[in-house]
């Protein structure tokens, strides 16, 4: 049964969940130059930092005391163990620190990314750069906002003029590096350019803001492209699978564009391999 929710109780999350972002924007603005205690996981390219635990911690542990029905999926509780399940209950996706490599080397493009999906369809987001104080929202059918200033893709459909956003990732076995290179390799040749800021989040918010024209990558996680989808989708761009279908949020992999147009001509260069799903 799809869950019905009033605009006024949406307002409510929007507010709620936009004091709780920025309260955990400044832990990580405050950490970002201190000594961190740095954990692997996935592979030694993989890491976490107490700040990311803390951030997570805060949003889930003050989401939850004021929305107790919501549920929640968050990058440090399910490398923890916890078990996600995406379904139409109200669903709190969270990466406390987007970017933590960045994080560890103050490498500022660092955000923290909340997004809010009810009927398993992004309804909020909310992605904060507290070290460039770029705070970046929107809400479904109420466009996409950067501090005070709409956003806005750029006008650009056609890949001969176009800047890609593209990610190594943090995986590290040779055959998906291959994959990932060959790609950018297939693109290069036929871009302006690609550029790579190492959070997924970042690079999709320079393409809501026109700064870039498109973003793609495998090997992602939900939480790192939940907010981004709908802060591009609210800006004017296009969305969609590595191989040119609907978004799977939980699929592991990503491509949004201003355009459908351009989208359209960056999957036929692209291949990706099959991942564990979220
Ligand atoms: C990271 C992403 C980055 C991607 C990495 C990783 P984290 O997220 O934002 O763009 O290439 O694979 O997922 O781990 O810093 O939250």
């Amino acid at each position: 049964m799809p869950v019905e929710v009033s605009q006024k109780e949406l307002d409510e999350f929007f507010h709620c969940a936009l004091d709780l972002v920025k309260e955990a924007g400044q832990m990580v603005r405050s950490a970002i130059q201190e000594d961190k205690q740095v954990e692997t996981k996935a592979s030694f390219a993989d890491l976490v930092t107490e700040t990311d635990k803390g951030v997570e911690k805060l949003l889930i542990s003050k989401l939850s005391e004021k929305f107790p029905g919501h549920s929640f999926i968050g990058e440090e509780s399910t490398a923890g163990g916890t078990k996600n399940d995406l379904t139409d209950n109200p669903t709190w996706i969270i990466d406390p620190v987007d970017g933590t490599m960045n994080f560890v080397h103050t490498f500022p493009m660092v955000a923290v990314s909340v997004a809010l999906a009810i009927n398993k369809e992004i309804a909020l987001g909310f992605i904060y750069n507290p070290v460039l104080e770029l705070l970046y929202t929107a809400r479904k059918g109420r466009g996409a906002f950067v501090n005070d200033a709409k956003l806005k893709v750029s006008s650009c459909t056609d890949l001969a003029k176009a800047v890609v956003m593209s990610e190594a990732g943090s995986g590290r076995d040779q055959e998906r590096i291959d994959l990932i290179f060959q790609n950018m390799k297939n693109i290069l040749p036929r871009a302006h350019g690609i550029r790579s800021l190492g959070s997924a989040c970042m690079n999709m918010v320079m393409v809501a803001g026109g700064n870039a024209d498109a973003y793609q990558e495998f090997g992602i996680h939900c939480w790192d492209i939940a907010a981004g989808k709908i802060i591009v989708e609210e800006a004017g761009g296009y969305v969609c699978d590595m191989n040119g279908g609907p978004l799977d949020l939980m699929a592991r992999r990503v491509l949004c564009a201003s355009s459908r147009e351009l989208a359209e001509q960056i999957v036929k260069l692209v291949k990706y391999m099959e991942l564990e799903r979220d």
